[in-house]
């Protein structure tokens, strides 16, 4: 049982901050065994009356207290576990503390730790707090000035945020930097870096006219991976000035790259450190995927400068108006390098592997939760990605150019300010002149939604009607939800031709074919269209207008016209997604039932008719191809049943590489190039096909196809086809499986970041001893427990392979749960995350669901468990 008690925080006892903290002045000594952190405040009482003066605080040691230089006894303060309090303060006066820090022993990475030789920090959400006494809150903004002293000859670089006023060096072989940084901010964009590292530069000149200085540390072997990230952040900032009108505002915009990272980066004001596998990257080290998503986070970190930085969230609970607005700028910045379409179906995809689970499982939460325990469980799919697509629906709401203005109107308002959800919507609400009153429920009720549509069509007077229900879900804590404001944005088509029609309701003047917005906000709504000779074929939902889940009756010729002729990306891509996925669903029957299993002859051939179309978007074919997902079926059966998932997926796969085997063969052979591999060069939807075909006919397991594999990897000349070929080849019984995977460990050995795919390749193989071979890795040199990527590679990965991890037998639960109770002492927050497999147990049958709940309660019963894994122990054990 747990010893400790844990506080849960609430919203609703927001109170501002007694005190203003007009500046900050830090001095970092640091050193290999003690470092001694001295931090000067310039504090003033808000209010006339007396308070006392409250600072976070934890995990270090408090050497000195002063108050107007006059040190304090033991008796003028108290020091709890988590905070610093001086009962009696001026209301005017000058804070000086003393701690004394041990980063080398600092596993959790939070505050300041060291990684690779080198001194780095993270302090969101609330790491700050472990580094000096302060008050560590979003709202508390303060103008820092920051002194790092540190050994020249192993730290030449120091740097913090804002701009270097002052550097030297000192006796005994020391050196010091002064950082200043003019922007008031708070404590949780404070960053500092010391290390030997090189520096990679670019300049950039803002749109009006000011010179930046982009820089880029790394270690120096990894000084030839910087290029792509350097230059995407470039990009970003283009990108920025043109679509949002956003300019950057410091002289210089510096990024580190740490391979000891608990997330993937962080926004800090003008000093972002990196996560390494979202900065290092070259053609034969990184996929064309890692070079997208070195863009994505690239980009991400940088709009936070205004989403984040410039204007803040008041307290934690508004971590969306910050998280939300800022995945949405990223992914319309990816859109717009990228395809958009392919966008969109990415987008859409992870949302529904990713956030559904979580809206209907026991860690569901709003948008904007009421309450925690640890806020660092809440930097959730669903303050990130449905929050995303709530900012996505008042852009359609409200169209293109009033969000514009709404977001500009929000900058300009708050400027500098730490605000709320509600002063966004205020803004939106104010430019558009709309009233989103009821919008606002996005914002506090959790749960996916689901519209159930029933049609019907009047020959005699051309009518066709949609009658539109929603409903969401009960979930923890709110068992009715009211009606949602959501756009659905739809279209009609001509059943004998594809095409579309002019969309008209009752009433109007027939606007001419197109896309057609209906607002719905009621929990039943009927849609009356005219003028239709015959009776159109609906496309619903297109570009996903809504996170909600879509039920309306298509039969399988509806669907087979809507993945040839839709003209949306989004739903000619679903129609296709959603004729497979109920094929496999019946085949996953006809496996429960030990039924032979038979493929559907129509859905070969319309399977045929996708993979030889002269469709031009490789990447959008690519997408069409790939069968919905062994994680995503499960969201779709009403009792999860991964064997009976992978049974008839894997038939689906086989039958169609057997039957189409040449046609595989044949658009493989014509996306392979024989140029030299570049980054960008516009073929990556090519690579995608090619590779998605050779997976399709590795499937059959054949001598040839297995030589055309290895033949691939020895010949490739970049890591996405080497990854192509490995891939297919690991879920492979063969020899030519050690032999690869032998020799790609033997070529990348000095590379942690490939090292980390050589693990993650083989924690997901299919192969029935994936179990036991995963336990061996654990074993291998190679495997750092304490390194977060690392242990993400071999564990998390592997809690990911649906078929081996919800083993029937229960060691795969087992496994997750060991490495867990290895990690819980040694960094609480990623076990916290580690554990979101196990909390899903009620999807599954009754066998599973003991044997996962029983590996949860071994590790409710673990001693002093961390508030991380307490709160998502205890809430996914309750009974609700
Ligand atoms: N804001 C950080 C995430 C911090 C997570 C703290 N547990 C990175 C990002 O979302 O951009
Ligand atoms: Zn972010």
């Amino acid at each position: 049982m747990t010893t400790r008690q844990h506080t849960t925080i609430h919203r609703s006892d927001y109170t501002p901050y007694d005190f203003l903290v007009d500046s900050i002045r830090l001095r970092f000594e640091l050193g290999e065994e003690t470092t001694l952190v001295t931090s000067r405040l310039e504090l003033r009482a808000k209010g006339e009356q007396a308070v006392p003066l409250v600072l976070d605080g934890h995990r270090f040691k408090l050497r000195s207290i002063a108050i107007d230089d006059g040190l304090l006894g033991s008796g003028d303060y108290q020091v709890t576990e988590e905070t610093v309090t001086i009962p009696q303060v001026p209301s005017r006066f000058t804070l000086e503390t003393v701690t004394e820090l041990k980063p080398q022993d600092n596993t959790f990475l939070e505050g300041l730790y060291r990684s690779a030789g080198m001194f780095c920090t993270q302090c969101e959400a609330e790491g700050f707090r472990s580094i000096t006494p302060y008050p560590d809150h979003p709202d508390v903004l303060s103008v820092f000035t920051t002194t790092i002293v540190a050994d020249r000859e192993r730290y030449p670089v120091l740097l913090s945020n804002g701009n270097l006023v002052d550097a030297g060096q000192l006796p005994d072989g020391r050196h010091f930097a002064t950082w200043h940084d003019p922007f008031p901010k708070p404590s949780y964009l404070f960053a500092l870096v010391a290390g030997d590292l090189v520096r990679l530069k670019e300049r950039f000149t803002t749109c009006s006219g000011r010179e930046v200085s982009l820089e880029l540390y790394l270690q120096e072997a990894n000084r030839h991976k910087g290029e792509h990230a350097l230059h995407s952040l470039a990009k970003a900032m283009r990108w920025d000035e043109q679509v949002f009108g956003r300019e950057y505002d410091l002289d210089s915009y510096m990024i580190v790259a740490a391979d000891d990272f608990n997330m993937g980066a962080m926004e800090n004001k003008g000093l972002n450190i990196f996560n390494s596998r979202y900065v290092l990257a070259t053609p034969e080290s990184a996929t064309d995927e890692d070079f997208h998503a070195i863009e994505e986070v690239i980009g991400h970190e940088y709009f936070h400068n205004w989403s984040g930085n410039r204007v803040t969230c008041r307290d934690w609970f508004q971590l969306s108006l910050k998280e939300g607005l800022t995945v949405f700028r990223d992914q319309e910045f990816s859109a717009d390098m990228q395809s958009r379409g392919v966008k969109r179906i990415n987008d859409v995809r992870y949302l529904r592997t990713t956030q559904f689970p979580e809206d209907g499982g026991p860690m569901a939460h709003p948008v904007r939760p009421d309450s925690y325990i640890e806020i660092n469980n809440f930097y959730t799919h669903t303050v990130y990605s449905k929050g995303a697509e709530v900012i996505r629906m008042l852009r359609i709401l409200l169209g293109e150019k009033c969000f514009r203005q709404g977001l500009d109107l929000y900058f300009e308002r708050h400027d500098g300010q730490a605000v709320t959800i509600e002063d966004f919507v205020r803004a939106m609400a104010d430019a558009g002149q709309r009233d989103l009153e009821q919008f606002t429920r996005w914002y506090s009720q959790a749960g996916t939604p689901q519209l159930t549509i029933s049609s019907g069509y009047e020959p005699s007077t051309g009518t066709f009607t949609l009658t539109v229900r929603q409903s969401c879900p009960p979930t923890p804590g709110q068992p009715d939800k009211l009606p949602f404001h959501l756009p659905l944005v739809m279209g009609l088509l001509d059943r004998a031709t594809g095409q579309e029609l002019p969309v008209t309701l009752e009433g109007e003047e027939p606007p001419g074919p197109g896309s057609r917005l209906l607002e719905l906000n009621e929990q039943e709504q009927v849609f009356r269209f005219t003028g239709l000779q015959e009776e159109p074929l609906p496309a619903l939902l297109r570009g996903f207008s809504a996170p909600v889940k879509l039920d309306y009756p298509y039969r399988h010729d509806d669907l087979v016209l809507l993945a040839g002729h839709e003209r949306d990306p989004f739903c000619r891509w679903e129609a296709g997604q959603r004729l497979a996925g109920e094929i496999i669903l019946d085949l996953a029957g006809a496996w429960q039932a030990g039924q032979a299993l038979e493929l559907d002859e129509a859905f070969i051939e319309a399977y045929r008719l996708t993979l030889t179309s002269d469709e031009s978007d490789r990447a959008f074919l690519a997408e069409a191809l790939t069968l919905p997902s062994e994680k995503y079926l499960a969201e779709l059966m009403p009792v999860a049943d991964p064997d009976a998932i992978h049974g008839a997926r894997q038939f689906v796969v086989r039958t169609l590489a057997s039957r189409l085997r040449e046609d595989f063969l044949l658009v493989r052979e014509r996306c392979r190039r024989a140029e030299p591999y570049a980054v960008e060069d516009g073929r990556a939807g090519e690579r995608r096909l090619a590779n998605l075909c050779l997976a399709y006919l590795m499937s059959l397991a054949e001598q040839p196809l297995i030589e055309l594999c290895r033949d691939q990897y020895y010949g490739s000349d970049n890591m996405t086809d080497s990854i192509g070929a490995l891939t297919p080849l690991v879920s492979c019984d063969c020899p030519e499986r050690r032999e690869i995977l032998s020799t790609f460990y033997d070529c990348w050995q000095h590379d942690r970041n490939v090292i980390d795919k050589w693990f993650t390749l083989q924690a997901m193989s299919h192969l029935p001893d994936t179990v036991e071979e995963v336990c061996r890795l654990l074993e291998h040199p190679a495997f750092e427990l304490a390194n977060p990527n690392r242990f993400r590679s071999l564990v998390a990965s592997f809690s990911q392979n649906q078929v081996r991890f919800h083993a029937a037998d229960g060691s795969g639960y087992r496994l997750l749960t060991d490495q867990l109770i290895r990690l819980i002492p040694i960094n609480p927050q990623v076990s916290a995350r580690l554990l979101a497999p196990l909390t899903t147990w009620r999807r599954y049958d009754s066998t599973r669901q003991e044997l996962m709940r029983a590996e949860l309660q071994r590790i409710q019963a673990l001693e002093n468990l961390p508030r991380d894994v307490f709160e998502v122990v205890d809430k996914s054990l309750r009974e609700n």
